[in-house]
């Protein structure tokens, strides 16, 4: 398992050889399903080298070439690779071997998990199925075969077009052809039996698209919102970037066993059940907003990934930034732009940030890889929807779009690069990007130091700013990006002022920046400017500047851009964190912050975006501020800043909790813009209710109230992590109701594994007992344990029991399912930032996995970059 090498980007070489087309047949057996593989193979070049087939835990049983059974003497195995010999440059080879779904616990490659037949091939499980040349620059025409017991398995499915179908006794066939070439990884066969939901979408082109969407049976009322999102995915795609879809039909699959969120194949999507199965009694509101998004992120896939597809797996920024910008712009377009945009923030700003700052920190265009599934980042997604974002913001909506329509003209039906991104946005808007291009080679989040400086002679404002990036792993010294800086500038009564400039090109080191604008038709004598750097988040950079309390009230209340006046109020807030841990005090609300968040709780703002200015900065985000993480001093100030807000703004709190209550009380639940906006709000508001009300009858009472998921987990959660005395009484209530509902219970498990209890990990180990909880299934790993990851004060804690608790379970995990357990084991990697105890504990756990005789690659690379840092 351990042997594998790493491989570099600058490595790359084009394939020796390249399928045509490829004839699958399948006769599913749980524990031995025969793989039948046809393959018309081609020499590319004149070299005389073998053709090498990759293939990982596969049962060889005979292999052929143009019809002639081969021997011992023409081929070579081994548990990685199949080596055929000859001198022919175009040929047909026939593999036959054997699997074994029903033992595939990893969920890699076909398996078997509660009697559905399922794949996964991203990034390279393909080559658990078949010996193929598994790499995506490799694209071939796919046929599949599918023989299947009928009353088991009714539905026998893959990729593109059902061309046959035939009984034959207890067993049916079925045979699907995909008329696009495609790489291996995008391959899918699902069997199994399901409800399905079954519509359809015309294309602007007038084509009748059928849509299916296959559901655990007795789930039906819980699919239309998928289907709805589907259907606006694909007018979205059409009308803001003119792609339109191109087969006769497009399923998806809800399945309990899965890795992940959901996954691309061509005309066949399978997802993770929690992005499809949804109704307002077992789903939060924003289960639906994300359902919106993944469903969205898949569909748009079928262009940006499957169409144009990546050259090799460095490249997997190509696709999945670009595809992570698409579903975040479609988001937006159909629901709040600012929400979204400030959620996206936070992401960068808790996970990525903290990447970027620890062993295994890497380009959005990673230049070394041991273990690929080790690089589905948040780097590699969320950065690079980031540098993505940045293109559309130094080229605007027109431009973009003539880069895109450029870059599809160019590649489609190509497996291509970054750099074959980038020329094509630079092509068609006669730009030079070279300098910009080092977002996709540089690891690190830069730091912008700002200066901000008003000339009252000459009515002119002075920015000043400097970059400095630090060195990550293998990338000591770091040139200058070139960062883009929205800016904007207010009165200190709140007046936008209009500047001559509002995007900065920061491309230096060091940089002055000189600013007009209407400054004194604004400003009363002796006034400044309020200035706003970084508008809607225009780059992915840490920024230090000296502005006072009062600035960042006033832009908190009046900057024009709405994430920056959240993002005022996380600077206000953190900053208050921040100086308590500095002077080793209690942090202290002051009279003028309390009046400014009273003035936006009573204000016409729109709810959830003062529900999200009146949430201060989690503990990932502020952590990331410190060398060596203060665990106890963020967790203490991080509550008395929460209660003495509570406290200070009780009566109003209390106030807007009833009226908001009464409003969306005033008529049945529904999934809308407003309702959903005003739901935040209350439901933050009732989270700073029991900070400090100790009515139990009270709170136990809006629990009853409660008729949908959203209000019912507000409250559990409320309760849960403020340690109220009602709270073990509602999480009884809410295990009774709903256990067995493995979904809804994944809310369940995840309240109790956040709480800030020092009860919580004896709890967590009680909880694995739990009739609902396995370690075989990966959502409930993640909702218990992979929560816990995030629970500072309680994972971290100083005895190491929470250390020792997941150490144990990755354990475990590497033998079963190894990629599971490497999302686990990134909670170790940041070691280094704790104090010299935490440390030797971290390490200790680190070792003992090192240790492991059969550590998988997924956990070898992250322990030995995290042990050689
Ligand atoms: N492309 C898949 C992710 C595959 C992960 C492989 N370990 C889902 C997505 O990004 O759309
Ligand atoms: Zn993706």
């Amino acid at each position: 398992m351990s042997q594998k090498t790493a491989k570099y980007r600058k490595d790359y070489q084009a394939p020796d050889f390249t399928i045509h087309s490829v004839d699958l047949t399948f006769e599913l057996d749980p524990s031995q399903t025969r793989v039948t593989n046809t393959m018309v193979v081609e020499r590319q070049g004149s070299h005389q080298r073998p053709l090498v087939l990759d293939g990982e835990g596969l049962q060889l049983i005979q292999v052929s070439l143009d019809d002639k059974t081969l021997n011992g003497d023409d081929y070579s195995v081994n548990d990685q690779q199949l080596v055929v010999s000859t001198d022919k440059d175009r040929f047909t080879l026939t593999i036959i071997n054997d699997i074994n779904p029903s033992q595939n616990k990893a969920l890699e490659g076909l398996y078997l998990a509660e009697n559905t037949y399922c794949t996964q091939c991203e990034a390279e499980g393909f080559r658990r199925i078949t010996f193929y040349l598994d790499r995506p620059d490799v694209l071939a025409r796919f046929t599949t075969t599918i023989i299947g017991d009928k009353s088991q398995y009714p539905y026998l499915l893959s990729n593109g077009n059902l061309i046959k179908t035939e009984q034959c006794g207890d067993k049916h066939v079925a045979v699907w052809q995909d008329p696009y070439p495609k790489p291996s990884y995008l391959f899918a066969l699902v069997a199994g039996d399901f409800d399905v939901l079954r519509d359809s979408f015309t294309t602007r082109e007038g084509r009748d698209v059928k849509l299916e969407l296959f559901v655990d049976k007795g789930n039906l009322d819980r699919s239309e919102h998928a289907m709805t999102s589907l259907k606006n995915a694909m007018k979205w795609d059409e009308e803001r970037f003119g792609l339109v879809y191109d087969l006769d039909i497009y399923m998806v699959v809800a399945v309990d066993f899965f890795n992940m969120g959901a996954m691309e194949n061509k005309g066949l999507n399978v997802f993770n059940a929690k992005y499809v199965l949804a109704n307002p009694a077992t789903a939060t509101d924003q289960d639906f907003l994300n359902i919106e998004s993944v469903i969205g992120h898949e569909y748009f896939h079928n262009w940006t990934g499957n169409r144009i597809t990546c050259r090799d797996w460095f490249q997997l920024s190509l696709k999945e930034g670009l595809t992570v910008f698409r579903d975040q712009e479609f988001s937006s377009d159909l629901g709040s732009r600012a929400v979204n945009r400030i959620q996206d923030v936070k992401i960068i700003r808790s996970h990525q940030f903290t990447e970027d700052a620890g062993p295994m920190a890497h380009p959005i265009r990673p230049d070394k890889v041991l273990e690929m599934n080790n690089f589905y980042t948040v780097t590699v997604y969320n950065k690079g929807a980031e540098v993505i974002r940045m293109l559309h913001t130094l080229l605007g909506e027109a431009g973009f779009q003539r880069g895109m329509q450029l870059y599809v003209e160019r590649h489609d039906g190509q497996a291509v690069t970054c750099e074959d991104f980038v020329a094509a946005m630079e092509a068609a808007n006669e730009q030079d990007f070279s300098q910009f291009r080092r977002w996709y080679s540089q690891a690190g989040t830069p730091q912008v130091e700002a200066d901000v400086d008003f000339d009252q002679d000459k009515q002119q404002l002075n920015i000043a700013l400097r970059q400095t990036t630090p060195a990550t792993p293998g990338q000591s010294e770091k040139l200058p990006f070139h960062i883009p800086v929205k800016i904007s500038a207010v009165t200190p009564s709140g007046q936008v002022i209009t500047l001559n400039e509002g995007l900065l090109h920061l491309q230096k080191e060091q940089q002055q920046f000189v600013i007009n604008g209407d400054f004194s038709a604004k400003l009363q004598a002796g006034e400044q400017p309020v200035v706003s750097l970084f508008d809607n988040f225009s780059a992915p950079v840490k920024v230090s500047r000296k502005i006072s309390a009062n600035d960042l009230r006033t832009l908190m209340a009046h900057a024009p851009d709405p994430v920056s006046r959240w993002d005022a109020s996380q600077q206000l807030f953190g900053e208050l964190i921040h100086q308590a841990i500095a002077q080793q005090t209690t942090v202290k609300l002051d009279q003028q912050t309390i009046s400014a968040c009273r003035q936006l709780l009573t204000s016409d703002a729109d709810p959830a975006l003062i529900a999200l200015a009146l949430t201060p900065p989690g503990a990932a985000t502020l952590a990331d501020n410190y060398d060596e993480i203060p665990v106890e001093q963020l967790r203490h100030n991080l509550k008395q800043l929460k209660k003495q807000l509570a406290q200070a703004l009780k009566d109003d709190v209390m106030a807007r909790y009833q009226q908001l209550t009464a409003t969306l009380k005033a008529h049945d639940y529904q999934l809308q813009g407003d309702d959903i906006s005003q739901r935040q709000l209350r439901n933050t508001l009732l989270s700073y209710l029991a900070e400090i009300n100790d009515d139990a009858a009270w709170f136990e009472s809006v629990y009853e109230q409660a008729d949908n998921m959203t209000d019912t987990l507000a409250v559990l959660q409320a309760v849960t992590w403020t340690e109220h005395s009602v709270a073990e009484e509602l999480l009884n209530r809410f295990d009774q109701q709903w256990q067995g509902e493995k979904l809804v219970m994944d809310k369940w498990f995840q309240t109790q594994a956040l709480a800030d209890n020092d009860a919580t990990v004896a709890r967590i180990e009680t909880l694995m007992q739990h009739a609902d909880f396995s370690l075989d299934n990966p959502n409930r790993v993640y909702s218990l344990l992979a929560a816990f990851t995030q629970n500072l004060a309680q994972f971290h804690r100083a005895d190491g029991a929470g250390y020792r608790l997941i150490g144990g379970v990755i354990q475990t995990l590497n033998d079963s399912n190894p990629q599971v357990a490497s999302r686990l084991l990134s909670a170790f990697m940041s070691w280094k930032r704790y104090d010299a105890h935490r440390q030797a504990l971290m390490k200790q756990q680190l070792e003992e996995l090192s240790a492991l005789p059969n550590l998988a690659s997924d956990l070898q690379e992250k322990v030995e970059n995290s042990l050689a840092a």
